[in-house]
């Protein structure tokens, strides 16, 4: 990537986030416009994917380690069911091109809500 993506600067901390868990790997933090009670992103340090497909291709253990930091997270800030969004591509609402996955829990998840 060209540009430091707005979450490479929070995995140094030069912004600040309220960091939810961290491990080597993968950085866990609050949206700062949560959409539900329980709005987390879920971010590789690393910054070489930009979208779950490069990811998936590339470090499918890497996804799967994302995906298993959901449920805890939804069962200590959400209701424990959760919603996984990965937008991809700009037509799709992805504005960061760092790939990130939202953990999305709470009464406000509905089935008509995103
Ligand atoms: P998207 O899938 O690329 O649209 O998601 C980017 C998310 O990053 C979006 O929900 C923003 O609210 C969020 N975010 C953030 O949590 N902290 C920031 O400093 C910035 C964006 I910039």
């Amino acid at each position: 990537m060209s540009e430091e993506s707005v979450f490479t600067k929070i995995i140094a901390r030069e912004i600040p986030a309220k960091i939810v868990v961290e491990n080597d790997r993968i950085i866990a933090f609050e949206d700062i416009s949560p959409q539900a009670e329980c709005h987390v992103l879920i971010v590789p340090k690393t910054s070489e994917y930009s979208t779950v497909e490069e990811l998936a291709a590339a470090d499918p253990v890497l996804l799967g380690e994302m995906i298993a930091l959901a449920r805890p997270i939804a069962v200590e800030r959400g209701n424990g069911d959760y919603r996984l969004v990965f937008n991809t591509g700009e037509k799709a609402g992805q504005t960061v091109h760092h790939v990130h996955m939202h953990v999305l829990s709470g009464p406000s998840l509905t089935e008509e809500s995103i």
